[in-house]
């Protein structure tokens, strides 16, 4: 084809674009207009568009788990003594806390392209119980805490196909690693020592973040699909880096009235060990250290509703964790729960 004809095919087919999103806003102005509230990067705004969010989500995780099964605090001692490694051994996790404070920010750029940066703020709290290496502290337990900016977003959505009905949506994203891997806590020992991983607030590596989401709507709801990744690129500077992170969900929102919709989620969590090791947890006297004990399993179930008020959107979700398989020994995902608001202007 010659390049003047390549012009007109590319002006034609981004005029038929247009001409279509003007016709079909009536199903993107829904309550449903957006996935449920734990997803991003399923929607574009129109050129010259902001939206802003707030999101607050937590993660509450109780028990020790070893594969698919539940185990008391004792039984989490006694499995470090003898796993490969050894662990634990100077205490065991008992329950985590993970709030997270989110700063969304989305601008669209022209018809089928939308910037947009992701802002993070983690709470983690974490409960312990000493083991026999903590000699006459044995059995007591202690918390720890920590808190402060995560890894920033940044990242581009681009609408490959669009018409009355439908929407695909490629994510083009990365992290920046903005949040802090390396603490060091007194706490447990009287002495400073490195925050386990799970502690850290960020992943100390620039992360790929690619997704891709396809949304139909009907006249009463909406379904989406949605493949999501979070891939660090080599290792961070304490020579480590955390888990390849695969989701898939799959979600159905139901129109009760064009402002307040159901949703109801399935999501597949698949996450990989960590590699390297950082030179700080070679002792691995607790289970949060072992860089073989992060990878697993996860099946989660959203159960969401959204209301459409003036503008603005507000959007909640709870998400229960239905089946579970991990790496070694981890801390169990109970439940997570998330709360949005947002506004295009
Ligand atoms: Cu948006």
């Amino acid at each position: 084809m010659r390049m003047e004809h390549a012009w007109v095919v590319a002006i034609a087919l981004s005029a038929a674009t247009f001409a279509n999103a003007s016709a079909h806003d009536d199903f993107r102005s829904r309550a449903d207009k957006h996935a449920p509230a734990f997803l991003m990067g399923d929607h574009v705004h129109k050129p010259g568009e902001w939206m802003v969010e707030y999101k607050y989500m937590n993660m509450y995780m109780d028990d020790n788990r070893i594969g698919t099964q539940t185990v008391s605090d004792a039984d989490a001692i006694a499995y470090g003594a003898t796993s490969n490694p050894v662990t634990n051994r100077m205490a065991t996790p008992q329950q985590m806390t993970h709030e997270m404070h989110m700063l969304h920010i989305m601008r669209g750029m022209t018809e089928n392209v939308t910037f947009y940066t992701m802002i993070m703020l983690p709470s983690i709290t974490m409960d312990h119980l000493r083991g026999p290496g903590a000699g006459p502290m044995e059995g007591t337990t202690f918390t720890t805490h920590n808190s402060g900016f995560g890894d920033t977003t940044l990242g581009a959505l681009m609408r490959l196909y669009t018409d009355e009905n439908d929407d695909w949506i490629l994510n083009l994203s990365g992290s920046i690693p903005t949040g802090d891997i390396f603490r060091a806590t007194s706490i447990p020992t009287g002495s400073p020592t490195a925050m386990p991983y799970p502690m850290r607030l960020g992943s100390g590596t620039f992360n790929a973040r690619p997704g891709v989401t396809c949304k139909h709507y009907w006249d009463f709801g909406s379904f989406g699909t949605q493949f999501q990744t979070d891939l660090p690129i080599g290792r961070n500077y304490r020579d480590y880096s955390v888990s390849d992170e695969f989701r898939l969900n799959q979600w159905y929102s139901h129109l009760i009235t064009d402002n307040f919709s159901a949703s109801i989620r399935v999501e597949n969590l698949w996450r990989t060990n960590f590699d390297g090791a950082d030179p700080m947890t070679t002792d691995m006297g607790i289970s949060t250290n072992v860089e073989s004990f992060r990878g697993g399993y996860w099946l989660n179930l959203g159960i969401g509703a959204s209301l459409l008020h003036n503008g603005h959107l507000l959007s909640t979700e709870i998400v229960p964790t239905l089946y579970q398989d991990l790496n070694g020994i981890q801390l169990e995902t109970d439940w997570s729960m998330v709360a949005s608001w947002s506004k295009a202007f």
